[in-house]
């Protein structure tokens, strides 16, 4: 930290450097996130394992939770470090379209 020649000037640097790592913080704090999206060619056990092993392999992901019956596939992730548009991706990678769950 540097000694700034006026107080006021310093004051004023030390509110900026607060505020400053006030709005840093507010966008590093990673946030769990649930995206739901249909996997409507997922229809058994074996493509689960395919877009499981895809998903657990694709960073910020935290959970998959995939069922067959509903043929949805449910993820976790950290939206810092991974965008729901990267998840759709990565299964569409393994061989799966998605579409948008209707809720
Ligand atoms: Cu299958």
């Amino acid at each position: 930290m540097t000694h700034g020649r006026f107080r006021k000037e310093r004051n004023v640097k030390l509110i900026a450097i607060i505020v400053g790592l006030g709005l840093i913080g507010g966008t590093a704090v990673a946030k769990e996130v649930t995206a739901e999206m249909k996997v409507p060619g997922m229809d058994c056990a074996a493509c689960t394992v395919v877009i499981k092993q895809a998903l657990t392999h694709t960073t910020g992901v935290k959970t998959v939770d995939l069922n067959v019956d509903k043929r949805m596939a449910t993820i976790v992730y950290e939206d810092t470090q991974v965008t729901e548009p990267q998840i759709q991706k990565a299964i569409e990678k393994s061989g799966f379209k998605t579409e948008p769950s209707k809720k």
